[in-house]
C-alpha cells in the first residue's frame, strides 16, 4: 500500500490544512506511486513560519557546540539508514542506486563537517583605537530562514543548506521539490530523532507558487536559500531582497570542457561522459559543451561516440544501469524539445536523440544519451541549460578561441580543461569565468569543505559549503567593550 506522508510543523506531523495531497511518482516506472504528500497552501507555510519564529529563542540559546552535537547525531542516523534513504531516492528521482548511495554518503559528510563548525563559528578580535577597549565580532543567526531545494540532489542539497543554517542558530522552514520530497523527509526524520527541538525545523511540501512564494514573501523569514532554475531563482532573489530579506540563489550552468590538442583523449572522453551523462545530465554542474581543438576533434568524437554507445539506460535500481530516467514527463518533453531545436538549428545529431520506449524503458521517462556535432557557439543548444543527457561538440582552432567560446554564455558555474600543459592550465584558471574550475577533472562534484557556487547568472548571494557557508546564515555583531 502506498504510504501517505505529512508536513512537520512545530514538532508535529500534520496534513495540509485544506487536506489536499499529490502523488510522488517513480520516473522509471510511472505506474508506481512512491508516496502521497501534502499539497500545502500558503496557510500551511505561514503556520510553519510561525512555529519556526516561536522556536528561535530556545534554539539560539542552546549554543553552537550543542547544536553541532545534534547534527552529529543526525549524521549517524543517516549513516544507519543510508541504504533505505538511497533506495527511496532512486525510486522518486531516478538516478542510479550507486549515485544515490554516493549522495547519501555526501549528506553524512556535510552534517559531520557542520557539526564541527559548531565548535568554531568564529568572530574576530581586533585592536581598538581607544585604550582599555576590547573590539570584537560575534556571529548571530538571521532568525527564520526558508530553504527551497531542487529534486536533482534531494538529499545533498537539503543537507548543505540545513546543516549551516541550523548550526548557526537559525530556525528553518524547508520546502523540498515536489518531485522528490521523500528523501528530504528522511533527513527531517533523522534530525527529529537526533533531538532537534520542535519548531527548529519545519517541513512543508507543495507547489512552489503556494509554499515557496509564501516563504519568499513572509516578513518573518529573514533569509531564503534557493537552488533551482535561473527563471525561478532570479524572481525569488528580486522578491526577497526588495523586502529587505537576504537571498542566496544557486541557479543553472552551461558548463564546458575544453579539450586541448595535448589532452589525454581517453581521459577527456571519460570526463565528458561522467559530466554529461551521469545523473542523466540533471546537475547544474553537468557538462553540456565539449569545446575541442580542431587537431583532435575527429579522434575525440570517435572515442566519445564509442563510449556513449556502450551506456546502459534503464531503471536505476538495476545494478547494471548507468543512466536512469529523466525526473518526470515535463523534463522529458523539455529535453526532447531541445534535441529538436538542435536539429533545426543545423547541429549534426551523432548519437541518440530519441525517447526510449522498449523494455526496460517502456514505463518511464527515458531518453537516449545524445551527442551533437557541428555545434555553433551561438545556437540555443550551446547557450541554454538543457538539464538532460545531451552534449554538443564545438570545434575551435586554438586556446584563445576555446576560452572565448567557454566564456560566451550567461552562465558561469563550472568549467574544465583537459591538457597536459601546466601553462595552459594556469592561464585557463586565470581567464575562465566560472566559480568552480577543474583541470583534468569533470565539471561535476562538490567537496563539502570548500565553497560552491558560480559567477554571472549562475549564482547570486554568497557561496554555499565550506567555512564561508555560515556567512549567509549569520549576521555579524561588532562589540566595543570598554573596561
Ligand atoms: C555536484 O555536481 O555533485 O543542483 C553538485 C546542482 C548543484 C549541485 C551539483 N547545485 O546540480
Amino acid at each position: 500500500m502506498t504510504e501517505t506522508y505529512q508536513n512537520f510543523i512545530g514538532g508535529k506531523w500534520t496534513a495540509a490544512a485544506a487536506g489536499e495531497t499529490y502523488a510522488d511518482i517513480n520516473p522509471a516506472d510511472t505506474t508506481e506511486t512512491v508516496g502521497v504528500f501534502p499539497s500545502s497552501g500558503p496557510e500551511d507555510a505561514r503556520a510553519a513560519v510561525a512555529a519556526a519564529a516561536a522556536a528561535r529563542a530556545e534554539w539560539k540559546a542552546l549554543g553552537a557546540p550543542r547544536r553541532g552535537e545534534i547534527l552529529s547525531r543526525a549524521a549517524r542516523i543517516i549513516e544507519r539508514d543510508a541504504e533505505s534513504i538511497a533506495e527511496g531516492l532512486t525510486r522518486e528521482e531516478g538516478k542510479t542506486l550507486t549515485e544515490a548511495r554516493g549522495e547519501t554518503a555526501r549528506a553524512v559528510q556535510i552534517f559531520d563537517y557542520f557539526a564541527g563548525e559548531g565548535r568554531r563559528l568564529t568572530g574576530e578580535t581586533t585592536p581598538s583605537e581607544f585604550p582599555r577597549t576590547m573590539l570584537y565580532t560575534v556571529r548571530e543567526p538571521l532568525g527564520v530562514v526558508g530553504l527551497i531545494t531542487p529534486w536533482n540532489f534531494p538529499v545533498a542539497i537539503p543537507a548543505w543548506k540545513l546543516a549551516p543554517a541550523l548550526v548557526s542558530g537559525n530556525t528553518v522552514v524547508l520546502k523540498p521539490a515536489s518531485a522528490a520530497p521523500l528523501t528530504a523527509l528522511r533527513i527531517v526524520q533523522a534530525l527529529a530523532e537526533a533531538g532537534l527541538p520542535g519548531g527548529a525545523l519545519n517541513f512543508v511540501t507543495g507547489p512552489g507558487a503556494a509554499v515557496g512564494w509564501e516563504l519568499t514573501s513572509n516578513p518573518e523569514v529573514a533569509g531564503v536559500s534557493f537552488t533551482g532554475s535561473d527563471t525561478v531563482g532570479s524572481k525569488i532573489y528580486a522578491h526577497v531582497t526588495a523586502r529587505g530579506g537576504k537571498a542566496q540563489c544557486e541557479m543553472g550552468g552551461k558548463n564546458p570542457v575544453i579539450v586541448m590538442d595535448d589532452a589525454d583523449l581517453d581521459k577527456a572522453v571519460a570526463v565528458c561522459i561522467n559530466g554529461a551523462m551521469w545523473s542523466t545530465g540533471q546537475k547544474c554542474t553537468a557538462t553540456s559543451r565539449a569545446i575541442v581543438h580542431e587537431a583532435v576533434a575527429g579522434e575525440f568524437t570517435q572515442k566519445l561516440l564509442a563510449g556513449v554507445a556502450g551506456l546502459r539506460v534503464g531503471n536505476g535500481l538495476d545494478p547494471e544501469t548507468q543512466v536512469g530516467p529523466l525526473v518526470d514527463q515535463g523534463q522529458l518533453d523539455t529535453v526532447l524539445e531541445y534535441i529538436e531545436t538542435g536539429r533545426q538549428e543545423g547541429a549534426r545529431l551523432l548519437a541518440g536523440g530519441n525517447r526510449l520506449s522498449e523494455p526496460p524503458c517502456d514505463r518511464g521517462c527515458f531518453v537516449e544519451p545524445t551527442v551533437f556535432g557541428d555545434v555553433d557557439p551561438g545556437m540555443r543548444i550551446a547557450q541554454e541549460e538543457i538539464f538532460g543527457p545531451v552534449i554538443g561538440i564545438i570545434t575551435v582552432p586554438g586556446f584563445d578561441e576555446a576560452i572565448s567560446v567557454a566564456n560566451g554564455v550567461r552562465f558561469g558555474l563550472s568549467a574544465a580543461i583537459m591538457t597536459s600543459d601546466i601553462h595552459r592550465a594556469m592561464e585557463f584558471v586565470d581567464r575562465i569565468e566560472a566559480g568552480l574550475v577543474h583541470v583534468n577533472s569533470p565539471t561535476v562534484g562538490a567537496e563539502v569543505q570548500v565553497p560552491f557556487g558560480g559567477m554571472k547568472v549562475s549564482s547570486t548571494g554568497s557561496r554555499e559549503q565550506g567555512p564561508v557557508a555560515v556567512d549567509f546564515y549569520t549576521e555579524l555583531k561588532t562589540v566595543y567593550l570598554e573596561y
